[in-house]
Parts: structure tokens; sequence; C-alpha cells
């Protein structure tokens, strides 16, 4: 992921996009939304999402213009716009190392700032950027919040299928993650092919980038995480490494959080759910396009499985 962010041509843009991003939101006629929307974007956040949009224009041979930084700053605005949503929903009272808006401003005001920075991407993206990219835009904030409503169906079921949950973090995850590389493809004017095996990657990534915090979220150290472990199983929520792990053993109790983990540790849920995802890697780096830069290639077809192995070394610390 470093070799992603720290590449001369992404970082540089990401410089770019950050203006943009700040610029968006602080563009509010009412000051309180932007000092809210400004709170979380400044917070931190490691800007993957936009990163990918970049390497994915110079992946086409294009150095990203002013409307392939704007496409960038919507991904990530629309990325942090659902953080707001997503905490508001938990009640969550921190988030990139700061004070959630909820926690801050109260849960009507960080609804109504997270709807601002949805709707204000939505609004650069048709105005600046293009009706195209503004479609897929507009289609994956559908996606999310149907990936997340499903998520929210199923609390507290231990019976939810893995199917459900793939579907659900094809909404709530991929989908950003798909747009964020299929909106650079159409500004670059790629082929349909191309613009489909760009999404393809973008999306299995993502996907990878979730079932990931997932088992991280039930296998590594309170000190990896910045935040205590089994979050997800305190709100109810069943995730797909979770659930593997529960039909290949079910005798692993599931109604207290503290038994859950410790029963877990006794499995192979790390080294399935990392296999798993080598699978899922191999899948994104198949569906990638021709890609005539050498140093985007290297990075493109090295990121899903350089993600894989950090997050096994984190897993790996635990065991030591
Ligand atoms: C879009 C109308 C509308 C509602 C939102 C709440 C919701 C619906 C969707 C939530 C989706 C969500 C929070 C998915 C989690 C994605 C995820 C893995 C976030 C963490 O991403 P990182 O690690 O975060 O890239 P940073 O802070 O680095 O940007």
């Amino acid at each position: 992921m470093d070799e992603l962010l720290n590449t001369p041509a992404i970082a540089h843009g990401l410089r770019r996009v950050e203006t943009r991003i700040r610029r968006l939101a602080g563009s509010s006629a009412l000051p309180g939304i932007n000092t809210g929307a400004d709170r979380i974007i400044t917070a931190g956040g490691k800007r993957l999402r936009p990163a990918l949009t970049l390497a994915t224009s110079l992946a086409f041979g294009r150095t990203p213009d002013r409307r392939v930084i704007t496409a960038a700053a919507c991904v990530e605005l629309i990325h942090a716009g659902s953080l707001v949503h997503d905490d508001l929903m938990d009640h969550a009272t921190q988030r990139r190392g700061a004070r959630t808006l909820n926690a801050e401003l109260g849960e009507g005001k960080a609804l109504v700032i997270g709807d601002f920075m949805l709707a204000r991407a939505g609004l650069a993206a048709i105005t600046s950027v293009s009706r195209p990219v503004a479609e897929v835009l507009a289609a994956t904030v559908v996606e999310l919040a149907e990936g997340q409503y499903l998520e929210t169906t199923d609390l507290h079921n231990p019976h939810r299928t893995t199917e459900s949950a793939l579907r659900s973090i094809t909404g709530k995850t991929a989908a950003l993650f798909r747009a964020s590389c299929l909106v650079a493809a159409i500004c670059a004017r790629a082929s349909a092919e191309e613009r489909a095996r760009m999404a393809a990657y973008g999306e299995r990534f993502g996907l990878i980038f979730q079932i990931l915090d997932d088992l991280l979220d039930l296998t590594a150290p309170a000190q990896a995480l910045g935040k205590p472990a089994g979050n997800d199983l305190r709100q109810g929520l069943y995730t797909l490494p979770l659930l593997t792990a529960m039909a290949k053993d079910p005798s692993i109790p599931h109604d207290d959080v503290e038994a859950t983990l410790a029963a877990l540790r006794q499995t192979s849920i790390v080294p399935d759910t990392l296999e798993y995802c080598r699978g899922l890697a191999s899948d994104a780096l198949a569906a990638l396009p021709v890609i005539h830069d050498r140093e985007i290639a290297t990075i493109m077809y090295g990121l899903p499985t350089a993600y894989i192995d950090h997050v096994e070394l984190q897993t790996l610390t635990r065991a030591s």
C-alpha cells in the first residue's frame, strides 16, 4: 500500500486531490457544515481510494488532469460522508484518531453533514467532471446504502448466509473501490472492456480490503487495531470470516464476545481467510488490462498480495 501512496506521480496527484477535497468540504454557505466536514477530512485517513483513481489514470497513460483530480476528490468525499453515517449508526465516538461528528456535534448535525458531503460530491461530479462519472458515483452511493441496509437487516442473525454477507460488503465497501478505478477509466476514454477490467480489479481489491478488516476485528490485538477486538461481534455483526469459521466448526459459541474470540483463536480462521483473499487477489490480477507504464503495472499487480501479506504479518505479530 505504501508503494501506491508514495510513488511520486501518485503522491503529487494526491496533494492536488487534497486541495480539491478541502475546497469541496468547505463550500457550504453555512460555516457550521464546513467546520464539521473539514473535521473528518483533516482527521486523516489513508486516501487509498483517490490513490487508486490516480493509479488507474496513469495506467491508461494519462497524467491526471483537473477532471481526474476532481473525480478522485469526489470518491474520497463519498467515502468520508459514508464514514460519518456509519459512525452515527454505530454510536461510535472515535474515528481517524479524533472524536466523531456524532459525538462532537450530536446525531442530527452529523447526519446532515454526511448528507452534505455525499450530495456535494455528486454536484462536483456533474458540474466539473462528466455526466457518465456522475452517474457511476450516484449509482455507487445507492450501492453503499443498499449494502449497509443489508448488513443492518442481518444484525444479531447467526444464521446469516455467507452469500448475504458477501452481497453486503460488495455494496458497502467494494462498490466504492470499483468506482475509484472506473471513474478514471471513463475519464481516460478507455474501451468498454478496459473499463470493465479495471472496475473488476477495484471491486476484488475492495472485497479483500473489507474481509481482512473483518478478520482483524476478530483476531488482531487491541494495540494493533487501536480499539478493542470484537467490535463487530459486540454490534451483532456476523462477518464473512466468522460465518465461514462457524460453518466449519459449529461448536464455536456466539452469545458471548470474549468466549467467541477465544474459541476463534483455536481455529484456522486466519489461514482460511487469507487463502480466500489470495483467491480474490488472483481474480483481481487476471482482470487487469494491459498496463504499459512499468512502475504503475508493478504497483497495481503487487497491491492485492502486498496488502494480504501486510495483514498476515499483523496476525503473526499476535501469535509471537
Ligand atoms: C451512502 C446514503 C449513504 C449512506 C451510507 C453507512 C453507510 C451508508 C455505508 C457505510 C459503508 C462503510 C463505512 C464501509 C466501511 C468501509 C471501510 C473498510 C472503511 C475504512 O476504510 P479505510 O481504512 O479508512 O480506507 P480511512 O480512514 O483510512 O479512509
